[in-house]
């Protein structure tokens, strides 16, 4: 089996999503999503001008080999537009090795470790009264984890709280919305937020907050340890996390349990939080960390060091890395969460799927590769539009992390 071609396909049912598509010559075909929020056409080109060229004729079968080919090939080692790209092809060759074989990719990684897939959905509102409503829907859903986000007091919007109730999308415009911050405000709201919460839920509803690198590590010491009394199950991305051994300040400080990630591209931007256990949770994900193969190898190392996955799964990743993600969750022995943002019907019928919600589990479904397809005539309805996530500056107007 060789492969004979492969496509790029970038569509906007409701955001933009850009798909690989590779076909072989025996007519078996798979899919990977290489979204990339807000920098979507750069995978694209990074994939029809340098990657698709060198795939065609190779042997479908030879997954880590075309993987250590195009990392190694590339001489530009990581970051997230390769490691976006290379994910994208390493997905598909993993979807076509599954329908060869007859078998849903999760046997392929060693067979199911548990019943279903823990997933957390997203409550978010302006205030706490609403954001309380937010979170009964959920549970009302079967949901067993719930991030909550609400608005700052003084602040005209933030991360995290979205127009419409139950969906949050945060690339709005193609030139960058601006938020203004600012960390005092936040400090002083958080607290009161997840004291109401426990309150009204009871302390064994999981609980999430993501402060969506907002905070000095000092900072996010004085956030943890105000949140210790209200079991989060975790403070998501406290700081940039650039300077890893930033997180040993926090951990010094606090039992609130930390999880990181989602910008992440390789096993090297998380190998001393990880190795030095300054983290509980890792939540790099298959599209933006070098598909199922290099994710897989994040997990492992994780697991010898109690680390668990909490895998991102925003609307931005596509319903193509939600199938990848979910064989890899029920196969892995250190699974911790995987987000679930659920996807607008357009999307979903862009990208039919076998994947389903069942009382606060999701599970992949038992069709051989991973359960997902691309409607390419449909999705052909849906040209690009260009959405760029916002940006943050502080009430003096310097820039900030958003
Ligand atoms: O802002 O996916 O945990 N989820 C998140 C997301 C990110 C977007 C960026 O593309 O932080 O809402
Ligand atoms: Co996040």
């Amino acid at each position: 089996m060789k492969i004979a071609e492969a496509r790029v396909i970038v569509t906007c049912p409701d955001r933009n999503f850009v798909t690989l598509k590779i076909v072989t010559d025996e007519g078996v075909y798979g899919v990977g999503d290489a979204t990339l929020n807000g920098r979507e056409l750069a995978v694209a080109a990074y994939l029809t001008e340098h990657v698709v060229p060198q795939l065609t004729g190779r042997d479908p079968a030879r997954i880590e080999d075309i993987w250590q080919y195009l990392y190694k090939g590339a001489y530009w080692r990581r970051g997230p537009v390769t490691m976006t790209a290379i994910a994208a092809v390493d997905t598909a060759l993993w979807d076509i090795k599954g329908k060869v074989a007859g078998l849903p990719v999760y046997q392929l990684l060693g067979g199911r470790s548990r019943d279903g897939v823990t997933v957390y959905g997203h409550a978010n509102a302006d205030s706490i009264e609403s954001v309380l409503s937010e979170i009964a829907d959920y549970v009302k859903l079967g949901y067993r984890a719930v991030r909550v986000q609400t608005g700052i007091p003084g602040l005209e919007s933030t991360y995290g709280v979205s127009k419409d109730r139950m969906f949050y999308e945060p690339a709005d415009a193609a030139v960058p919305t601006e938020n203004v911050w600012s960390t005092a405000h936040y400090l002083d709201h958080v607290p009161r937020v997840f004291a109401r919460v426990r309150e009204e839920f009871g302390p064994t509803l999981q609980l999430l907050h993501d402060v969506h690198h907002r905070l000095t590590p000092i900072e996010a010491a004085r956030l943890g340890k105000s949140l210790e009394p209200y079991h989060l199950t975790w403070m998501e991305d406290p700081v940039p996390a650039e300077l890893q051994e930033g997180f040993r300040l926090i951990r010094q400080h606090t039992t609130t349990p930390i999880a990181v990630g989602e910008v992440f591209s390789s096993i090297w931007d998380c190998q001393q939080l990880i190795t030095e256990q300054l983290i509980d949770y890792i939540r790099t994900t298959v599209v933006h960390a070098g598909g199922i193969t290099h994710l897989r190898r994040i997990f492992d190392l994780a697991n010898l060091y109690h680390v668990r996955s909490g895998s991102h799964g925003a609307t931005d990743l596509s319903p193509v890395c939600m199938a990848a993600a979910l064989h890899l969750d029920l196969s892995i022995p250190n699974f911790g969460l995987q987000e679930y943002m659920r996807h607008t019907e357009t999307t979903d019928a862009v990208f039919p799927h076998g994947y389903r919600f069942e009382g606060g589990y999701l599970h992949p479904g038992e069709e051989p590769g991973l359960g997902i397809d691309i409607d390419e005539d449909l999705a052909a309805r849906y040209p690009y539009r260009a959405a760029s996530l916002p940006v943050n500056r502080l009430q003096d107007g310097t820039m900030h992390s958003w």
